[in-house]
């Protein structure tokens, strides 16, 4: 028996540099391209705001995004409205882009009931926690819009962790059978809370699970945003054009903690991590815009200061606005609430210092 290992190319767009690897083509105009940065800057200053207020005692657990934001804004921005999104608690840049607002953000990580209603108008499914839960929700999805011939994609992200649930294996079979409109969109960020990647799995790629369901499996640079657009926009029109589903692992890293619980110095070197800051997919977008001239210091200037001046006015609103009360967030669970439920009310209740 021969040994086998299993070669998967990563594609990329533009080096470390932000550079044009020699042969590759942009498919995004420049227009695409600034609104790229716009929105990757306005998701890093979020999460870089929401790790202080965590820290503040201001929000809850936080489970920071920084160094992933350009597969999670390449991948959305190539989505339109009819498209649904399936995200994990990692995901909010992915979020944003697809529609919901900082408030809303705000207020779901303040514990907040109403910030896991998604915004009317926007396809964007309740935050999911249970790893890879939402695989088999996006599978659901996307194997229903096709059923009623809707031209809707959906996408799922999760992480690389995910791909060792079962749900992740049966979402990827299923859809792959019914050939559903769906996109399975990895990001490896090397660490499943302490655990890294190669002491999770035999495998080499994520990508190449997809040999076992005979589907593409393409692995992409995920600091490289566009390059993970470009590889969306592929596997987008193989969906609508009633093709079946893709797999994309976008490989990428947590900069910071798995949440503000973990202490990441613990399980990975400072070598490691400076590494890895050293592709960090803002920077190398911003290379590439100023080398292109799209990008001067003064619109850069702006962009940030208008963006600083929208998370302060989103976290006023916020701040003034009454929570949920205990019914909304703990009375819909049973029709008659049992005693150790009643008991929680009545302890938080005194916590809050307010009777309902
Ligand atoms: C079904 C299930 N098992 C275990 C956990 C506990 N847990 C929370 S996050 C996590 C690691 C997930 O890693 P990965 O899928 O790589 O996602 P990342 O956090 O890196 O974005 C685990 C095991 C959970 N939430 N759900
Ligand atoms: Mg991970």
């Amino acid at each position: 028996m021969n040994e086998t290992t299993y070669k998967v190319e990563q594609y990329s767009v533009l080096n470390s540099d932000g550079e044009i690897i020699n042969g590759r083509s942009i498919q995004v105009n420049d227009r695409e391209l600034l609104e790229m940065y716009r929105l990757m800057k306005r998701a890093r200053l979020l999460d870089e705001k929401l790790l202080r207020l965590q820290r503040q005692g201001r929000i809850c657990t936080y489970p920071p995004f920084s160094g992933q934001e350009a597969a999670q804004i390449g991948s959305g921005m190539a989505l339109n409205e009819k498209d649904w999104i399936c995200p994990s608690y990692r995901d909010l840049a992915a979020c944003l882009v697809r529609g919901m607002s900082i408030e809303s953000i705000l207020m779901y990580v303040k514990g907040y009931a109403s910030g896991w209603k998604m915004p009317e108008n926007t396809r964007i499914l309740p935050i999911q926690v249970i790893i890879a839960a939402q695989l088999l929700h996006a599978a659901g999805i996307a194997h229903a819009a096709k059923i009623k011939g809707e031209d809707s994609v959906t996408v799922s992200y999760f992480g690389d962790g995910a791909t060792s649930q079962g749900d992740f294996h049966e979402a990827l079979n299923f859809a792959s059978v019914f050939k559903s409109p769906v996109i399975f969109f990895c990001q490896n960020n090397q660490y499943a809370i302490s655990i890294p990647v190669y002491q999770q799995m035999a495998s080499a790629t994520i990508a190449q699970k997809a040999i076992a369901y005979d589907i593409p499996g393409i692995q992409v640079d995920g600091n490289d945003v566009i390059a993970v657009y470009q590889v969306m926009k592929e596997a987008i029109k193989r969906a609508r054009e009633g093709r079946g589903p893709t797999l994309i692992e976008a490989v990428t890293y947590r900069q910071g903690p798995h949440t503000t619980s973990d202490e990441p110095k613990k399980y990975r070197t400072e070598e490691e991590t400076k590494k890895w800051l050293a592709k960090d997919p803002l920077l190398r977008l911003q290379k590439y815009l100023k080398k292109k001239l799209l990008l001067s210091d003064e619109l850069e200037n702006q962009i940030l200061q208008q963006t600083k001046k929208e998370i302060e006015n989103a976290i006023h609103i916020v701040d003034n606005t009454v929570p949920d009360s205990l019914d909304t967030v703990l009375g819909n669970a049973y029709k008659n609430p049992h005693l150790l439920l009643q008991e929680q009310i009545e302890y938080c209740s005194k916590k809050r210092g307010i009777t309902k």
